[in-house]
């Protein structure tokens, strides 16, 4: 398929690569100039990209990114004709998304969003899930470009409820990995090692996918960014915002966000939302040891 892919960042780097190796003719367009992807055209902006695509995919950092790529100067509103379909793999907010595919939905465009979950080392191997909202027949049309890119689709129900599916994932991940680093930094100030306690925490129904997937990080005090801790923050802004609008409280998340602004302040933006970790061990005055499994 002709495919516009906007935003080269860690994970849109590796889909849009993919999406060349299985060949389909792609052109790419990045912010920042100089990132480009091996079997692809470069476009100079967002409008030169779509123009004559059938699919115009974005995988950008938030919510504004997405609104200046779709409606601002050399955005892709202006390349819009019908029939062309719009896919969001970024992770942003679910009533923007919904305002966005009203937008444009006068120029017969249909909007998907498709944020998705696997990290950059399921986005390098073609294996991500996706987590989809929008209709079925437009769906269809994608699988192909989905298959080249993830290993499964998850439809939760019309445009916006992906994103509404991902940010309440996010939320559990953000909340379940605190408990670990939690649990590990009391653990040493009481004298438990790491490595002490993770066959006990594997053996036990504490296990999960996140502390089965953040360990060995942890443990080999490997704190380079796979999810950076600035796109979590985001992210757990976002279930906020939606909770807000839809008059949840989350007292949890509203905890872990302060945790997550201090280790902002500390300097650990662009490091993976594993060192949050770091800023528990400062607060104890421990460092919890260990060595990669
Ligand atoms: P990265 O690696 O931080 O990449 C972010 C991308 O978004 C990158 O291409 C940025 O371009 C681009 N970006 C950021 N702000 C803008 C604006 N205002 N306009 C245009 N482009 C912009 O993130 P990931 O790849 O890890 O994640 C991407 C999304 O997937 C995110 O929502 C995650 O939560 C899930 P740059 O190179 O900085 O010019």
């Amino acid at each position: 398929m002709k495919v516009a892919f906007l935003g080269l960042g860690i994970m849109g780097h590796a889909m849009a690569t993919n999406l060349a190796k299985a060949g389909h003719e792609v052109t790419v367009w990045n912010r920042t100039p100089g990132k480009n992807v091996e079997g692809a055209r470069t476009a100079a902006s967002p409008a030169e990209a779509a123009q004559g695509v059938e699919v115009v995919w974005m995988c950008l950092s938030d919510t504004a990114a997405v609104e200046s790529v779709l409606f601002g100067a050399n955005g892709v509103e202006t390349s819009l004709t019908d029939g062309m379909i719009i896919a969001d793999s970024s992770t942003i907010s679910p009533s923007a998304t919904r305002h966005f595919a009203e937008r444009i939905a006068p120029k017969g465009v249909k909007y998907v969003d498709s944020p998705v979950t696997g990290s950059k080392t399921g986005a390098e191997s073609g294996t991500l899930i996706f987590i989809v909202g929008g209709d079925e027949a437009t769906i269809e049309k994608l699988k192909p470009l989905y298959a080249a890119m993830g290993k499964k689709i998850f439809r939760i129900g019309e445009t916006g409820k992906g994103q509404s599916a991902k940010i309440v994932m996010n939320l559990q991940i953000a909340l379940i990995y605190e408990g670990f680093a939690e649990a590990l930094t009391l653990a040493a100030k009481l004298g438990v090692e790491a490595q002490t306690l993770m066959p006990l925490i594997q053996a036990s129904m504490v296990n999960s996918g996140v502390v089965t997937y953040k360990a060995p990080f942890v443990l080999g005090r490997d704190f380079s960014a796979n999810f950076p801790l600035k796109l979590m923050r985001k992210d757990i802004r976002l279930a906020l915002e939606a909770a807000k609008e839809s008059r949840v409280k989350l007292p949890g998340l509203e905890t872990v966000e302060d945790i997550y602004d201090v280790a902002i302040e500390d300097g650990h933006a662009d490091l993976d939302y594993a060192a949050t970790l770091l800023l528990l061990e400062k607060w104890a005055g421990i460092e919890v040891k260990g060595q990669a499994a």
